[in-house]
């Protein structure tokens, strides 16, 4: 029996206000895709089918280096980040599978957390590694980097750590590891470029060797920060000639936030697409660098680009293409549970309006060279309010139609915030 979170009579509720004006628009959006040739029922169960993973540390209040002004009832440990995960599930029904982070998710019983993220009607996805900071009463400091290390000790310590959270991962059921190291330099001169990567290859060959037959290592990339002047991992070039020099269970993954301004993101997913190569997304949105924005917020049309490449992956039945989606974000100033929700409508947005695209009417306009075309057939998907259909598939399954507005309306800050005292630290961060 699934735990819910949030009063099963209070959703009803609310969705019985809705409901009317839901169906009317439903119908109206039906009307005009059916001139299109497109059944809106089909691409309701597209959507209901979409899912995107939470982070663990998605649901505490982020921050920046120079403060963080901590929220109501934030979660205090796994367990209740979790329960705010059911919440966000439970009122989007598209965000089934969380993402852990280790070792701030680490418990003495894996078994046990498996258990409870069940009982609430969750699984977990791709785990995380964390080698980018010292843990208290760690060996060997981190401070000149991890997987690339100059010291073999600090590189073995990296390299164990990794291979744990990949034992961590086998308990929860999940089939991912996630590695993302900060190392890199900040002046001139500190590192030298080919021996770094060497030394990274070498620990990641160790990693790879330690992954279940059924387990795959997704590599992320990321052009600066924490090191300033230049970082091992900086972008998909090196991130993809590493993952294709470990091997096929290497693959890369893409953070929106991670690029240059004005990069091509939709142009890299598609390469990665064409050699086998995508792992998955961590999504998010970026005004300057790596900001951890909500989903959307700022980029919408780059958002339905990158997922216009994904669809057609799907329409042509592309070999190999099962990528993994995430939310990986920082939320600042607003509610992580209502930021989380948004982002992942968003998300769901941004799919179900690549697949109106006219695919066959593109490609024949691409074949002709009918630039203005093939960007008016991009347009008109985009253009398309969907909401109506994201409200319904929620609806079908016994969401929220409007889920920012039910949580409002649960108040479940309030009613958890005495099980929840602040503890004054935060397990929660910027990855
Ligand atoms: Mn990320």
């Amino acid at each position: 029996m699934t735990e819910l979170r949030i009063d099963a009579n209070l959703v009803a509720e609310t969705n019985a206000q809705q409901a009317e004006y839901l169906a009317q628009d439903y119908d109206m959006l039906a009307g005009q895709l059916a001139r299109r040739n497109i059944d809106i029922n089909a691409i309701t169960e597209r959507a209901m089918a979409f899912e995107v993973a939470v982070p663990s540390w998605g649901t505490g209040t982020g921050g920046t280096r120079f403060a963080r002004f901590p929220g109501l009832a934030e979660p205090r440990n796994i367990f209740e980040k979790l329960q705010d995960c059911a919440v966000i599930n439970q009122l989007t029904r598209c965000t089934r599978e969380v993402s852990p982070h280790f070792p701030w998710d680490r418990v003495d019983d894996f078994s046990e957390l498996r258990q409870y993220a069940d009982n609430l009607g969750l699984g977990f996805t791709c785990v995380n590694s964390n080698t980018f900071q010292d843990q208290p009463g760690q060996q060997h400091s981190y401070k000149y980097g991890s997987l690339t290390n100059t010291s073999q000790a600090a590189r073995e310590q990296a390299i164990a750590h990794n291979i744990e959270c990949i034992q961590w991962g086998q308990t929860l059921g999940a089939k991912a590891l996630t590695v993302w190291v900060g190392d890199g330099s900040n002046h001139p001169g500190q590192q030298h470029f080919q021996h770094a990567l060497e030394r990274y290859l070498d620990s990641m060959r160790k990693i790879y060797a330690a992954l279940p037959d059924d387990w795959q290592v997704f590599i992320e990339h990321k052009m600066f920060e924490p090191a300033f002047y230049s970082t091992v991992i900086q972008d998909w070039g090196t991130n993809v000639l590493c993952a294709m020099e470990l091997g096929d269970k290497a693959k890369s993954l893409v953070d929106l936030g991670h690029h240059a301004p004005n990069v091509n993101i939709e142009m890299i997913v598609s390469r990665l697409i064409q050699f086998k190569k995508l792992a998955g997304f961590h999504f998010n949105d970026s005004k300057y660098g790596d900001d951890d924005l909500d989903s959307g917020s700022l980029h919408p049309y780059q958002q339905f680009l990158i997922f216009n490449e994904l669809v057609d992956a799907e329409y042509r039945k592309q070999e190999g293409f099962a990528p993994c989606y995430m939310l990986d974000q920082s939320h600042n100033v607003t509610d992580p549970i209502e930021s989380l929700m948004n982002s992942a409508e968003e998300v769901q947005r941004s799919y179900v309006k690549a697949l109106l695209v006219d695919r066959e009417a593109l490609y024949a306009a691409q074949a002709d060279n009918d630039a203005l075309q093939a960007s008016r057939l991009l347009k008109a998907a985009f253009n398309t309010d969907v909401g109506p259909i994201l409200a319904m598939a929620r609806s079908r399954q016994n969401g929220a139609i409007d889920p920012v507005q039910t949580y409002r309306a649960a108040n479940y800050r309030a009613a958890i915030a005495a099980d929840r005292p602040s503890s004054g630290v935060s397990g929660s961060g910027i990855v």
